[in-house]
């Protein structure tokens, strides 16, 4: 299998890995930290009446008490990266020891080497996804990829010019719950990496997507459906989205990337160091306190200018670089 992984990769532009993490070990952690993240929450924004009931709540109650308070972005508070606008002084990012831990988890790492080898860097362009019910969610949101459906797109195309041409990254998407198509798994074009970066161009609810998604449609899609403990690995120039969630539960991922080390992570000043090499002093960043200063100090550095990342809409002269035109030639 292992000599496999990279196979499948470079043919397919994903590969789906069975059972790499244990859901105790690994993926618990994360969602207590986020429970724990709730409780202060409640603290803060419950009125004091209703704080002890509140408290009382299981995941999914409390989340969904929080979200009916209108508290302004709260999905920050559980994204595992700064804000992308309005970044100021008291901007708020969910940066735990478990998130530091699945960073460098060596079975995660361990795989990735298969495709990028061994010198490897984490690269910042991470989230996580807490997704409600869409049935919850406000019309307006229906197409935020982090609260809602995915539209398609390119990994490649939300990083900067550097990063869209000379990083090989890999994305490392990893589920917390068990992801089907009824609750939003993600969708891609096997394959599709071939094509190289498309023209996106910016949908009607502002959300990045491949221009002329419609021939989409008529390419064959595979729904990546996952479960607990399994984790998928995109290539950048890959086809996917993700469908809405039409369960009746949460449906939480988290996506982290890495890059061959050296390369542009495509999000400067945000952290990209090395998480694994053949040589021990190139380690600089070892324990989860020096990870959090690296992110104080982008968000210094973001400050003054109000926004910690941009990123040029893959957009092509003419119309070449259209999928409709790639496929058709
Ligand atoms: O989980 C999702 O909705 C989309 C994830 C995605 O596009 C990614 O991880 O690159
Ligand atoms: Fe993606």
């Amino acid at each position: 299998m292992s000599q496999n992984i990279k196979k499948v990769f470079e043919k397919q532009g994903f590969i789906r890995l069975k059972g790499v993490l244990d859901y105790k070990e690994d993926l618990e952690p994360v969602l207590n930290d986020m429970a724990f993240i709730m409780d202060r929450l409640v603290h803060r924004f419950v009125p004091k009446k209703d704080k002890v009931k509140v408290l009382k709540y299981n995941f999914k109650r409390k989340y969904s008490y929080l979200v009916g308070l209108r508290i302004p972005e709260l999905d920050q508070y559980f994204n595992i990266r700064l804000p992308q606008n309005n970044i100021n002084a008291n901007s708020d990012f969910f940066a735990s020891q478990s998130i530091w831990n699945l960073i460098k988890n060596k079975k995660i790492l361990d795989k990735i080497e298969k495709i990028l080898g061994p010198e490897i860097a984490s690269n910042p362009c991470q989230n996580s996804r807490i997704k409600q019910p869409e049935k919850r969610i406000l019309s307006k949101n229906l197409h935020d990829g982090l609260v809602g459906r995915t539209p398609w797109h390119q990994d490649a195309g939300v990083m900067n010019k550097k990063g869209q041409k000379g990083t090989e990254l890999v994305t490392c998407w990893i589920p917390f719950t068990r992801t089907r198509i009824e609750n939003g798994c993600m969708l891609a074009v096997k394959e599709s990496h071939k094509y190289g970066l498309v023209n996106h161009v910016t949908g009607s609810k502002g959300q990045v997507e491949i221009k002329g998604k419609e021939m989409i449609d008529k390419l064959p899609s595979i729904a990546l459906e996952a479960d607990v403990g399994d984790i998928i690995l995109l290539n950048k120039y890959l086809l996917h989205c993700s469908l809405p969630n039409k369960s009746k539960n949460f449906r939480i991922s988290m996506d982290l990337r890495y890059n061959k080390a050296g390369q542009p992570s495509g999000r400067d000043p945000l952290p990209s160091f090395i998480v694994k090499s053949k040589s021990k002093n190139k380690i600089k960043v070892q324990n989860y306190k020096q990870w959090i200063a690296l992110w104080e100090e982008a968000k210094v550095k973001c400050i003054p200018r109000k926004w910690s990342y941009k990123y040029p809409l893959p957009t092509f002269k003419g119309n070449r670089r259209d999928l409709t035109n790639i496929i058709s030639s």
